[in-house]
């Protein structure tokens, strides 16, 4: 039948089959599957329903059952003119150019990336984003651009919700036409924690804008723009828009840190802005940037950068409102906030109120008021799901300046500290964090180079040692293998490189690397992982794929196998994927356009002897039943 298939393609026919045919026409590829995607699903649910889904075991439930309230909009409706269509028509110059003619501060949301990767361990699925994004586009165009991939989003929609991440940016490009979609890459670390050969970088960003990402923030973790220069190139070359970042750090008012002062931070915007940046990012992924430094630096940067500048921050210390008003006043462009139920803390500050703080203000924006409490109404309930992994509430203290832990990085470090019986001694932790800074020769902080700090923080704790005990014992210390990651070069080199003493303490014999770490890394070989990949997900090789697998081997392998077992989870309603359902309860999956099924559980029978129990459904009105192992 394959070839039958092949020789009757329309391609085939048409006498344009290549090699590329695997590409072009990948339906002609997908094997018959052992077993039907709805049978999938239901043991899915059963298996949830029996045993739980083990994401949420141990953690405090969630309570609400009902969907989130989606505003009413005109769905058949075009929704209104938008910065994608500018983007789309005019270019990216035509794009910076509007920007440029633009009075009122632009906003971009990071609801759908950064607020819930700092709130709810990155947990927020596709379903939930996929129900509200279709009013985004008809309530909020006048967004500038909405942050929803990239960051850990990658990592953990397939390591822990076994969702597609490429899928979501796919089907959110559909839903929001008209706003610019906007994401966080880690340069040479692309999605992940560490430096990555250059053709898998350059395959990502190929295979991002297909996808359909509009906007790269490009940052690399310690500001060394000789490692960001791959990404950006790539970013370029493919069409995308180029926002390369200034990781903010230390504090450019004090006069006893000079290694970060203004001039430092003008410099590598100048740096970014001969590399061919579109925009320039001020990534405060730590909110350290108070309003009088903002001053300072967007006066400077206005003066000497001649590049539309779009401010990121973390409202950690709860003040940093005030840094984007004064920000403003000094002629930002563009400001990045969270809509109000997904705000605050270590997430970014409020939109809708700091639209209305701009309101009568020569920069008020033209976003309306009613419809961002439309949408902030939906997040609200939507956040009820993820109770489960909504975190402590940390406030910050003014010793958030001295350990500058980044938003996203501080509650995961609680977490992880108290997995360790350390939580009695979270000052001690974040002391010892602002030590490992200082031994390391005061670095930029943020992922993946903040986890080596954190681990290495709680490595000193663990042990009870402090920053300067490592220079001074004799001891044989097995060091985490982020730190032997960064102090080795392969994170990349800080200003000023690491101090010597502390590379010869925590590498022995072994030499650093000083150079770029991409540039000695042999190509990945994107055939063989092609190949590779195809086996593990049962479908015809795509590059997508392919990459997915190189930056993520394990993670895209698990993940695959679950997908194999239980089709596609991502069409299941969060507190169903959560918790499965209660008997007479009865969902609608939508596992296709047009293909919905109709899901009611029954009952489940009394365990076999073989461990074995039967879970009973109604599908489309028909009776079916799964089998599924008891693990209690
Ligand atoms: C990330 O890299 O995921 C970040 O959010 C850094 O701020
Ligand atoms: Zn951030």
């Amino acid at each position: 039948p394959f070839l039958t298939r092949l020789v009757n393609h329309p391609t085939f026919l048409a006498g344009e089959a290549t090699t590329r045919l695997i590409d072009t026409t990948p339906e002609l590829f997908r094997l018959p599957r052992r077993r039907d995607r709805a049978t999938k699903l239901l043991t899915f649910l059963g298996e949830t329903i029996v045993n739980g889904n083990p994401l949420v075991t141990g953690r405090p439930p969630a309570v609400r059952r009902e969907p989130a309230p989606v505003p009413e909009i005109p769905t058949a409706a075009k929704p209104p003119r938008g910065t994608a269509d500018i983007f789309r028509e005019e270019g990216v110059d035509g794009l910076v150019r509007w920007i440029r003619d633009q009075k009122g501060l632009l906003l971009t949301d990071t609801t759908m990336r950064d607020a819930h990767q700092s709130l709810l361990a990155t947990r927020v699925r596709t379903d939930d984003m996929l129900r509200i994004a279709p009013a985004y586009a008809h309530l909020a165009p006048q967004l500038f651009s909405l942050e929803m991939w990239g960051g850990a989003t990658f990592d953990t929609s397939m390591r822990f919700l076994k969702e597609s991440p490429w899928q979501r940016l796919a089907d959110l490009r559909e839903a929001v036409p008209n706003i610019l979609t906007q994401m966080l890459l880690r340069a040479s670390n692309a999605v992940g924690y560490t430096n990555y050969p250059d053709n898998v970088v350059r395959l990502f960003v190929r295979e991002a804008v297909q996808a359909g990402m509009d906007v790269f923030r490009v940052f690399d973790a310690l500001n060394w723009e000789e490692n960001m220069r791959v990404a950006m190139d790539a970013v370029i070359e493919e069409g995308g828009i180029c926002e390369a970042s200034i990781c903010y750090t230390g504090d450019l008012q004090d006069p006893r840190r000079t290694k970060y002062d203004l001039k430092y931070y003008v410099d590598l915007a100048k740096k970014l802005q001969a590399g061919g940046a579109h925009m320039i990012a001020i990534k405060d992924m730590a909110g350290l940037l108070k309003p009088a430094a903002a001053v300072k630096l967007l006066r400077a940067l206005r003066d000497e950068v001649d590049l539309p500048i779009h401010l990121h921050t973390h409202d950690t210390a709860g003040i940093q409102a005030s840094t984007l008003m004064a920000a403003a006043g000094e002629g930002l462009q563009i400001a990045d906030a969270a809509l109000a139920p997904m705000s605050g803390g270590t997430s970014q500050v409020n939109l809708n109120t700091l639209v209305e703080a701009l309101r009568f203000t020569d920069r008020e924006s033209p976003l309306d008021s009613e419809s961002l409490t439309q949408l902030a109404t939906y997040w609200q309930a939507a956040r009820e799901f993820y109770k489960p992994f909504e975190s402590d509430v940390l406030p910050a203290t003014g010793d958030l300046y001295d350990h500058e832990m980044p938003g996203g990085q501080y509650t995961n470090l609680f977490q992880q500290a108290r997995a360790l019986g350390l939580a009695d001694q979270w000052a001690g932790v974040c002391r010892a964090y602002a030590d490992v800074n200082r031994l390391f020769g005061d670095i930029v902080k943020v992922t993946p180079t903040s986890k080596a700090v954190g681990d290495m923080a709680l490595f000193l704790v663990a042990n009870e040692m402090s920053a300067e005990e490592v220079l001074t014992t004799n001891k044989a210390l097995a060091f985490p293998a982020s730190v032997l990651d960064l102090i080795g070069g392969r994170m990349g080199q800080p200003p000023g490189g690491f101090p010597e003493k502390v590379m010869r303490k925590i590498l022995g014999d072994q030499a650093p690397v000083l150079e770029r770490p991409g540039a000695s890394m042999p190509p990945a070989d994107l055939g063989a992982a092609k190949a590779k990949a195809a086996e593990l997900t049962h479908e015809a090789p795509s590059d997508r794929d392919a990459v997915t697998y190189l930056l993520y081997p394990k993670v895209f392998e698990e993940y695959s196998q679950h997908r194999n077992t239980y089709g596609d989870v991502a069409a299941l309603p969060t507190p169903n994927f959560f918790y499965g359902q209660e008997p007479g309860d009865e969902i609608a999956v939508d596992i296709e356009p047009g293909k919905r099924l109709i899901v009611k559980y029954l009952a489940v029978g009394q365990p076999y002897p073989d461990g074995t129990r039967t879970v009973f459904f109604e599908l489309n009105g028909q009776p079916r039943e799964v089998s599924v192992i008891d693990r209690s």
